[in-house]
């Protein structure tokens, strides 16, 4: 009797506190958080580990251009804002530089590698030293040829995207009709191979858009204006575009057709990728007729991955940047904005 007196009261204040919950416009969950502070509480003292716990090893390619060198600042500042502890590495171009860097970033046993393949192929042994050492690797900016297993996430661009835009923004420049000439970005990488390949998919149904002459000016200012100089030697003015894979050889190439005697951005239209600052003066200056973006600004995003793999967080194979297509007429407007 007793207990069906308890029931009947407990029932009758559920009933009460119903009826309130329901007239109350929002939280009628007021007990809920009870419930679920103590399963919470309960997760908490697992060992997750912060920024301050990370210690990472980066293999940067060089300081080949304006974009690498935001790049490596955004790389280095975000560590430090963050507590991050850093270990960082410049390859100065060369493929065994960074792999004797991630070789030491393995003996050193840090929590994650961060690697910017200077090329795309020749990885597979050091990765799979990594992943036999229990370190993940995720790839900055530039892809590798290896398979799936031996890279955790790529974090970087689409440039078979930004080729396509170049192509299309020539496109539009040219009015369908040209003979262009390419600096190719440092061979055998990433963004050389598939910027080559997006341009050429969309010119490919334009017959009057037509490459006439292509060589790797490495990704420098020095080189594009020493392949440029060269181009204009065997084709003088029959060059009408000039399609560049960065800014920086489009800005080393205008050195090099004002030298020539003719005009840049006018005798020859020039197209160019990455939109570092120098390509809105460029721009401003009337030099140069598009810039295609490619974002470098990669050290927020990348240590974000990097504490989330350490706490065994799943994370997608790939994590794209956003980017757009800039024109000299909004350049002067955008300039004071840009970040590099
Ligand atoms: O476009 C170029 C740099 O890998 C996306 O490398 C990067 C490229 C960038 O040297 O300027």
């Amino acid at each position: 009797m007793k207990l069906s007196k308890v029931l009947l009261l407990v029932v009758t204040l559920a009933m009460i506190l119903a009826v309130i919950g329901c007239g109350a416009s929002a939280p009628a969950a007021q007990p809920a958080p009870a419930k679920e502070q103590p399963a919470q509480a309960e997760k908490a003292p697992a060992a997750e580990k912060t920024y301050a716990d990370l210690v990472v090893g980066y293999a940067q390619i060089g300081a080949e251009s304006e974009w690498r060198t935001a790049n490596t600042a955004s790389i280095k500042e975000e560590a430090e804002k963050l507590g991050v502890e850093l270990k960082f590495s410049d390859a100065q171009q060369k493929q065994e530089n960074q792999i004797k860097a991630i070789r030491s970033f393995i003996a050193q046993q840090v929590d994650v590698i961060g690697v910017s393949p200077v090329v795309e192929t020749g990885w597979e042994t050091v990765f799979q030293e990594a992943k036999d050492a229990g370190i993940p690797v995720i790839l900055v900016d530039r892809r590798a040829a290896v398979p799936e297993d031996l890279y955790t996430t790529y974090l970087g661009s689409d440039f078979v995207e930004e080729g396509r835009r170049a192509g299309e923004a020539m496109d539009k420049i040219l009015g369908g009709k040209g003979k262009i000439v390419e600096l190719v970005g440092t061979v055998g990488s990433a963004p050389a191979n598939d910027r080559a390949k997006g341009f050429r998919e969309y010119i490919a149904d334009k017959p009057g858009m037509e490459i006439i002459a292509s060589q790797s000016g490495d990704f420098t200012r020095a080189k594009g204006k020493e392949v440029m100089e060269a181009f204009l030697k065997t084709h003088g003015k029959d060059i009408t575009a000039l399609y560049a894979h960065n800014d920086d050889m489009a800005i080393g190439a205008i050195q090099a057709i004002e030298e020539y005697g003719l005009k840049p951005g006018e005798d020859i239209k020039i197209v160019s990728v990455d939109a570092v600052r120098g390509a809105f003066e460029a721009m401003i200056a009337g030099k140069l007729n598009c810039t295609v973006e490619c974002n470098p600004l990669l050290g927020p995003q990348f240590y974000d991955l990097a504490l989330k793999v350490v706490n065994g967080q799943e994370v997608p194979k790939w994590v794209p940047s956003e980017e757009g297509v800039y024109y000299p007429e909004e350049a002067a407007a955008l300039l004071p904005e840009r970040k590099y």
